[in-house]
């Protein structure tokens, strides 16, 4: 097979081609490598929780040496999977709590979004009024952080759901308590001997999702945006053609933003723009990957190199003076790609130390220094760059990014409504759903997946959405993804349908809005709970789905299971490692609507994963329709 059939990205295909040509390996050459998948990892039924194992569930050995059957091999896998998942977005807010604890007026970070400083204060019930606005921020970080071990008590974020979904949570005990407790709860109930019931293994994971998804995550976007800025709309470029042929072309990749901003800071700071022209380039050019490449473009407009597939094919452009990374989603094989070329591969964070890499800690006590440090050690690679080894792919693609949910509501609000309404800024969101010219939204997120072509099932099920009048919102690869392929520009309207096409064209919007990471889910969640609370009405009841084609990581299992706790149907477009338990398949796509009232739904073939979705969220407008209905004949309370 010609590994340029596992990616649609014609970027990818000119790269591969001289990775062949400079005998480097990448993911796509092992992939072929791989000949055939474990069955028992792919259907989740292999155990190595203990010293006994591991034990491999077969129709002739149904039982662990320990006894425990396929449901609870299968159920204890993917808890751990929600508690991994878990601890990598909370972790990674935690470290951005600290950051807010470190802000001073004339320290490294400032506090940017004083108003959302103050209106996180308010729900806390910090004191506001006459106060330094740096106290109320170490006194928020500090109460942030509590959040992670506190001993008692639920989220503090569970109140800003719905009043029906916050029921939902409490009747199935599934509100999350502090989010280190519930990680280590799943790790204590999955050792050897413990939980052996997979309804409760279920529950476990819920419960550790949610503190994920209305703490962790939520807390990480709440605190960036404080810390860094809301995002507003702003223009950007995305693929690997904003490479620069004769600029010191940088890579922020990895995820938490604080390393990222002092990078964009650093690389403007005149001393070292100076000494870039200084070593014969025409300035110092940044680009983003991965979610690390979300945020700086959201808050920036810093140009989007790639995706998470294509982390190895933007060294072997021959171009990149360094890869800055700081956590998760980092392929250890950039290290041995790195020493083919000039580039610096710059590991930042002791938690994702890479052998092969340069280890240059960053510590947000020194930040802005360390950042400098670190662009400077890219501007003085750049004469290293050998130009008979570079190859930078012409394509890349426009688009409009920094959709945070301010954004969107704002920029609807302004255009439909004359004035604007404090009570319900909302109002032409529900609108466009209530008349039915936008028929649903859909979030789709995640990464790449090595197991099917890359970028090919987001594609496909994005475009088929918009052409069906389901706005799309995106986050993580899959936004990336999006914007690769031109959906993120405002002229993408052409591939929706007439009533999505309509809305775009008066709102001046894309079909497809980039919301920004992984951890910026919490936005959709924000924006599903605005709008549910507008119409009366709990989060499962709206025509909204998630949507994750090509998912891979464990912190995507914890999302799409708080996601469908949240009552979003959602849609992957991967097996899940579950379908060696016939029991987990079933709560998973059926059972857990009785309980959070949505379900998660597989289907390998993104075209009829579109189709499934499309005609799901047809079934639900019946019923939203049904309860808008009853809400406007009912009369009106006193
Ligand atoms: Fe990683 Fe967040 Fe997945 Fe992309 S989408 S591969 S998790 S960078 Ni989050
Ligand atoms: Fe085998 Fe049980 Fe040990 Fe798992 S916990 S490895 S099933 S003996």
């Amino acid at each position: 097979m010609d590994k340029k059939m596992l990616t649609i990205d014609l970027n990818s295909h000119v790269l591969l081609d001289k990775a062949e040509r400079d005998g480097v390996e990448t993911i796509y050459d092992r992939k072929l490598g791989f000949k055939a998948q474990c069955g028992f990892g792919l259907q989740g039924s292999c155990c190595r929780i203990c010293g006994m194992g591991p034990c491999r569930i077969t129709p002739k050995t149904p039982r662990g040496l320990c006894g425990a059957d396929e449901h609870t091999i299968v159920g204890r896998n993917f808890a751990r999977m929600v508690a991994g998942g878990t601890a990598a977005h909370s972790d990674h807010a935690r470290d951005i709590a600290h950051t807010l604890l470190l802000s001073s007026r004339d320290g490294n970070y400032q506090v940017k979004d004083e108003a959302k400083l103050i209106a996180l204060a308010k729900d806390w019930d910090v004191e506001t009024e006459d106060r330094d606005i740096y106290d109320i921020a170490h006194e928020v970080a500090e109460i942030a952080l509590m959040e992670f071990g506190k001993p008692f008590g639920v989220s503090r974020f569970l109140k800003s759901a719905p009043v029906q979904r916050q029921q939902v949570w409490k009747d199935a005990n599934i509100e999350p308590r502090a989010i280190d407790r519930e990680i280590a709860t799943i790790m204590h109930s999955t050792h050897v001997g413990c939980t052996a019931d997979i309804d409760s293994l279920i529950h476990l994971s819920l419960r550790t999702s949610l503190s994920d998804g209305w703490c962790g995550s939520m807390m990480g976007t709440r605190l960036s945006d404080i810390l860094f800025g809301t995002p507003t709309p702003r223009e950007t470029e995305a693929n690997l053609g904003v490479l620069e042929q004769n600029k010191v072309n940088i890579i922020l990749h990895g995820h938490e933003p604080s390393l990222s901003e002092m990078i964009v800071l650093a690389s403007e700071d005149p001393e070292l723009v100076a000494l870039a022209k200084e070593q014969g380039a025409d300035g110092i050019n940044l680009a983003g990957m991965c979610c690390t490449g979300n945020e700086v473009t959201m808050r920036h407009g810093v140009r989007i190199a790639g995706d998470f597939h294509q982390q190895e094919l933007a060294i072997i452009t021959g171009a990149v003076e360094a890869m800055i990374v700081d956590v998760q989603c980092i392929f250890p094989a950039l290290a041995r790609v790195a020493d083919c070329y000039h580039t610096k591969f710059i590991t930042t964070s002791p938690k994702a130390k890479i052998t092969g890499s340069t280890y240059i800690e960053f510590k947000e006590e020194e930040a802005f220094d360390n950042a400098k440090q670190i662009v400077r050690e890219a501007i003085l690679n750049f004469k290293n760059r050998d130009k008979s080894k570079v190859l930078i792919p012409e394509l890349k693609s426009t688009g409009t990014v920094g959709y945070s949910v301010e954004a969107v509501v704002g920029q609807l609000d302004r255009v439909v409504n004359s004035h604007i309404d404090p009570a319900g800024t909302v109002k032409p969101l529900v609108d466009c759903l209530t008349s039915g010219v936008l028929r649903g939204a859909a979030g789709v997120v995640g990464c790449n997946n090595a197991r099917v072509v890359s970028n090919e099932s987001h594609i496909t099920v994005i475009k088929e959405l918009i052409k069906n009048d389901i706005i799309v919102v995106a986050t993580g690869c899959a936004a990336q993804a999006a914007a690769k392929f031109g959906l993120m520009d405002k002229s993408a309207r052409k591939y929706a349908g007439k009533g999505l096409a309509t809305v775009c064209e008066l709102v001046d919007i894309p079909p497809v809005l980039h919301l920004g990471s992984c951890v910026d889910i919490s936005r959709i969640l924000d924006v599903v709970s605005a709008c549910a609370k507008f119409a009366d009405m709990d989060m499962c009841d709206l025509p909204v789905v998630g949507v994750a084609p090509e998912w891979m990581s464990e912190k995507a299992v914890a999302i799409g299971t708080y996601v469908v706790a949240s009552g979003i149907d959602t849609y992957l477009g991967i097996m899940p490692p579950v379908g060696g338990s016939a029991k987990t398949v079933q709560i998973l796509t059926e059972g857990l609507k009785d309980i959070v009232g949505a379900t998660f739904t597989v289907n390998e073939n993104p075209q009829e994963l579109a189709a499934t979705i499309i005609s799901d969220i047809e079934k639900k407008r019946v019923h939203f329709e049904a309860l808008l209905e009853e809400k406007m004949s009912a009369p009106a309370e006193a």
